[in-house]
């Protein structure tokens, strides 16, 4: 039901494309999405329809995996469909460990996730990993609790304000259904999930392992950063999220939150990569 569901989904995306006359034809991987449906192949999958990665008409091997037109893990969906790519320049499509040297390394001090390296210095982002995992005390903080002060993190734990130079930096590379720090509702075919990706505090969580909370820390979103809504009644896509799950309310189409513009049936403009759906920031 879901592949069919999913390339009916595609075939009336690409339809409503058309009505608005974006240019997708380049982007469907030439598996049809000219609205009779006979085309898609539906023995390949889901992630086969390369239509949901648009604007790749060719695998780019040269490029990060998150960004080379290729489902690197086989796990059925690509690149920024894939729930484990965290942006553009995530080189590891398997896991929610981003590739890339010196990224995301302290344990405790929790820095802008998205950004591509560890540390607060050029996001202002820095919060206490145990007002993520939702420690109101300092006894249930697990981790670095000889520097946790509760009153010092941001609501909804705290009452600490984040500096909003970390919002203005660091939320628009955080994909739908995320905040700044990772804290991310995810989903699999058991459900969606708030979960810490971060894989210095959830190590052994991927998109298997969700529903596991010793594998997916559970999270508490720092709300003043990222985190749009995602999932349940609303029509954006969550990571990991099957778009025939969404309302029929929604009529086969996907919203951004935050203005962003939708990227099931369009490539996104350029400076920009698409995130389940939505176009979100790429650092330079
Ligand atoms: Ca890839
Ligand atoms: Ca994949
Ligand atoms: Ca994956
Ligand atoms: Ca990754």
């Amino acid at each position: 039901m879901t592949k069919f569901a999913l390339a009916s989904l595609v075939v009336t995306l690409f339809a409503c494309g058309k009505d608005h006359g974006t240019t997708t034809d380049a982007n469907n991987g030439g598996d049809g999405g000219n609205g009779d449906g006979a085309a898609i192949d539906d023995s390949a999958g889901p992630a086969q329809d390369a239509s949901f990665t648009p604007g790749c008409t060719a695998p780019i091997p040269s490029n990060p995996q998150c960004s080379n037109c290729i489902d690197d893990d086989n796990d059925g969906v690509m690149d920024g469909f894939d729930p484990e790519c965290t942006g553009a320049n995530d080189n590891d499509e398997g896991s929610f460990a981003t590739g890339i040297p010196g990224d995301n390394k302290d344990a405790v001090n929790q820095d802008c996730f998205f950004d591509g390296d560890s540390g607060a210095g050029n996001d202002h982002c820095n919060v206490h990993v145990c007002c993520l995992l939702g420690a109101t005390t300092v006894q249930a903080c697990p981790i670095g609790a000889n520097q946790y002060d509760p009153t010092q993190c941001p609501p909804p734990i705290g009452n600490t304000p984040l500096d909003q130079r970390c919002d203005a930096f660091c939320g628009p590379l955080a994909p739908a259904g995320c905040d700044c720090f990772g804290c991310c509702t995810v989903c699999n075919a058991t459900g969606c999930y708030d979960v810490i990706t971060n894989p210095i505090t959830s190590p052994n969580c991927d998109e298997t392992t969700l529903q596991d909370p010793t594998k997916c820390h559970t999270c508490s979103k720092v709300t003043s950063c990222g985190s749009d809504p995602c999932g349940g009644t609303t029509c954006t896509l969550c990571p990991g999220q099957d778009p025939s799950t969404l309302p029929t309310s929604c009529g086969g189409s996907t919203t951004c939150p935050g203005g962003e513009q939708a990227c099931v049936n369009a490539a996104c403009p350029t400076g920009t990569y698409c995130a389940s759906g939505c176009c979100i920031g790429i650092i330079q």
